[in-house]
């Protein structure tokens, strides 16, 4: 029987493209360089399965071609708003995803980006290494507090959950939660969470705003200017999830203004440009998108991908189908 052909957009940890090479006819990207538009297209008649990245845009303007061969999209990463799976869905592709095993290390990002950005720790650690310091004094680089204060969960899923849990569990902080559906009460009572009705309703309640929901065209900017003036004078905003998902320009300005405490930033809008705006803005802690990035969870991810693809490839259901 021939093995299915599979492309590998990016490189990927070692363990997992050697585990790839055993299962399929695999062609991977050593260079790692971003595929270009025009690639990925015509891998779309090349290859049955295509392992995409956050890196790599797959529009409705993809599919529009004769002649596709591809039968899934086994994306590495829990969000795929990078896929128009309604588009791949009408030409007949599955599109997996790698959920659970990313939860901890997001949010462990989360609550790195939101200890940072309380306790001033970019800046501190910029002054040392620029012989600044000049030495130990009561009023020096003075932040704010995180243990017993509020934080607001804006999406409760996975990660917001593993959020909620360090943030209660860790720093005894007093949890409220927004998200599109009603969450169970069992799993807002583990939490201490109480969930709020609306965006409007949570974000004056918060010293801290930790962004866990999905991107993409229906989230874009869903912390506009007017959200982001509700939130308290001082309070601080943690985006772990996607770029768009808040208005970057907005979020500058509210920074420079000195409205906001500070924000911590792992994702940008069109990444991996970041708006000098945010580089200048005051209390700003901006990491590359480290989300994920640790060894035991891309390794995880990577397994993830392969038993939705030995799934597929036997008939079976693929158990991270999202479209
Ligand atoms: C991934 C992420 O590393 O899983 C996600 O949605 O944002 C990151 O953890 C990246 O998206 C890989 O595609």
């Amino acid at each position: 029987m021939t093995r299915p052909r599979v492309l590998v957009t990016r490189a990927w940890p070692e363990t997992v493209e050697a585990e790839l090479a055993r299962r399929f006819d695999v062609t991977l990207n050593p260079a790692d360089a971003a595929l270009a538009p025009e690639r990925i297209r015509a891998a779309l008649g090349e290859y049955d399965a295509i392992l995409p990245t956050v890196t790599d845009r797959l529009g409705a303007e993809m599919f529009d071609r004769p002649g596709i061969r591809t039968r899934i999209l086994a994306n590495y990463g829990v969000g795929f708003a990078h896929i128009d799976t309604a588009a791949a869905a009408a030409r007949g592709i599955a599109v997996t995803n790698t959920p659970d095993v990313l939860s901890d290390c997001t949010a462990d990002l989360a609550m790195t980006l939101l200890l940072m950005a309380a306790r001033r720790a970019g800046e501190g650690e910029r002054e040392l290494r620029a012989g600044e310091w000049t030495g130990w004094r009561p009023t020096h680089m003075i932040g704010t507090k995180v243990s017993g204060k509020t934080l607001g969960i804006i999406g409760f899923g996975r990660i917001g959950q593993a959020m909620a849990a360090r943030a209660k569990g860790g720093f005894g902080m007093r949890v409220l939660v927004q998200n599109r559906s009603a969450v169970a009460p069992e799993v807002l009572e583990t939490h201490g969470a109480g969930q709020v009705a609306s965006i409007e309703a949570l974000l004056p309640e918060c010293d801290f705003v930790s962004l866990h929901c999905p991107g993409g065209a229906e989230n874009r900017n869903l912390l506009d200017a007017r959200r982001l003036a509700l939130m308290r004078p001082g309070a601080i905003l943690v985006n772990t999830a996607r770029g768009e998902v808040v208005d970057e320009a907005a979020l500058a300005a509210a920074l420079h203004a000195g409205r906001l405490g500070g924000a911590g930033l792992d994702v940008y809008a069109g990444e991996p440009r970041v708006p000098d705006a945010l580089l200048t803005a005051p209390n700003t802690v901006l990491l590359p998108h480290l989300g994920s990035a640790t060894r035991e969870t891309r390794e995880a991810m990577g397994m993830r991908v392969i038993a939705n693809l030995d799934d597929f490839f036997a008939g079976r259901p693929p158990h991270d189908r999202v479209a």
